[in-house]
């Protein structure tokens, strides 16, 4: 008799929980859910264009190399390989400033902001 009433209360309070929720959107991971912006810069001509990129946090920068010459992408944490073609992409998790130079042709200067 007992055991029966435990149960049944049981019954409502999983009903009761069930119908207090006014949840209209479904559930999904945080990972994937908050869009992040992503930009591209291209190492060609001996300069990274365009210079300055802005992102958000969880951002992604892919630097696409287009150049008979080889560059990278190095400063504030960024150090790509050195390449003439193909991409490099980096993850921005926190904000700031980012500023990187090719390190073999040092005039060639750009900026990443994350926000
Ligand atoms: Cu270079």
């Amino acid at each position: 008799m007992a055991a029966t009433a435990t149960a049944t209360a049981l019954v409502f309070a999983l009903a009761g929980a069930c119908g207090g929720g006014k949840s209209s959107s479904t559930s999904a991971p945080a990972s994937t859910a908050a869009p992040s912006a992503s930009a591209v810069v291209l190492a060609k001509n001996l300069a990274f264009s365009p210079k300055t990129v802005s992102v958000k946090v969880g951002g992604k920068v892919t630097w696409q190399f287009e150049d008979t010459q080889a560059h990278n992408v190095v400063g504030d944490g960024l150090k790509s390989p050195t390449m003439t073609t193909g991409s490099w992409l980096f993850t921005f998790d926190k904000a700031g400033t980012y500023r990187y130079v090719c390190t073999i042709h040092p005039f060639m200067k750009g900026t990443v902001e994350v926000s």
